[in-house]
């Protein structure tokens, strides 16, 4: 498998911890993609190949072992998912759509964190402060709501997360490491909690975000 990779985005990191959970990340050959710090507004030069694969051009895109190009970090989890043989990050028991509903949830505070990074790459004289309000009270509702939920966040022993509490972990994440993202932290004891113990898993430290090259 190829994996069109950053070590910035949150979707991409998604799919790492995914695959390092599942056993699978052996597997994959990651490909490094660069991005100008244009992408957020404009069509810049992609890595290439990756709009070859995927003309939707964003990352992550995994080419699985058959050749087909998966262009969304949900599918991607849910075709390693499928590959696991032991323990698996989505359930198949019944209890898959309260999982899916938090992850929807997770999944959307990840969508407004990187809406608003695209946004802060703007020149100041095209960069909408009605629009950043909008995902920043995105965000606050979505972590509230993942506070009012933390008891679906514990990992029982002898499992693995599943793609919610990696999808929050992720969120908490990327709200740390942007400067201009408010602490998530106040306000709510439960999910901080959580997050001092999930994100020291081996999977979380290994994927700590950096910045991407541009070029
Ligand atoms: N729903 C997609 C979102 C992927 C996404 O937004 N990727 C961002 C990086 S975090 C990207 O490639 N942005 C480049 C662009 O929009 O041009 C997924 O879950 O994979």
């Amino acid at each position: 498998m190829q994996l069109f990779w950053t070590p910035a985005s949150p979707f991409t990191r998604k799919v790492v911890i995914a695959a390092k959970e599942l056993g699978l990340w052996q597997r994959i050959d990651v490909k490094p993609t660069t991005w100008p710090l244009d992408w957020g507004y404009a069509t810049v030069p992609f890595t290439a190949g990756l709009a070859a694969a995927n003309p939707v051009a964003r990352i992550p895109t995994l080419i699985t072992d058959d050749g087909v190009a998966l262009g969304d970090s949900t599918l991607i989890c849910q075709h390693l998912n499928s590959l696991a043989t032991d323990t698996r990050v989505i359930p198949t028991d019944g209890g898959q759509w309260p999982m899916w509903a938090l992850y929807a949830v997770a999944d959307g505070l990840l969508e407004a964190q990187v809406a608003m990074r695209a946004e802060m790459l703007r020149p100041d004289a095209i960069r909408s402060a009605g629009f950043l309000q909008k995902q920043q009270d995105r965000i606050r509702r979505c972590f509230d709501h993942i506070e009012e939920h933390a008891v679906e966040l514990s990992v029982p022993g002898g499992s693995l997360p599943n793609l919610a509490q990696i999808t929050a972990g992720i969120a908490c994440g990327y709200q740390d490491w942007r400067d201009w993202l408010a602490d998530f932290r106040p306000g709510r004891p439960a999910l901080s909690n959580w997050y001092g113990e999930f994100s020291q898993r081996p999977a979380m430290r290994e994927t700590e975000p950096s910045d991407t090259p541009e070029a």
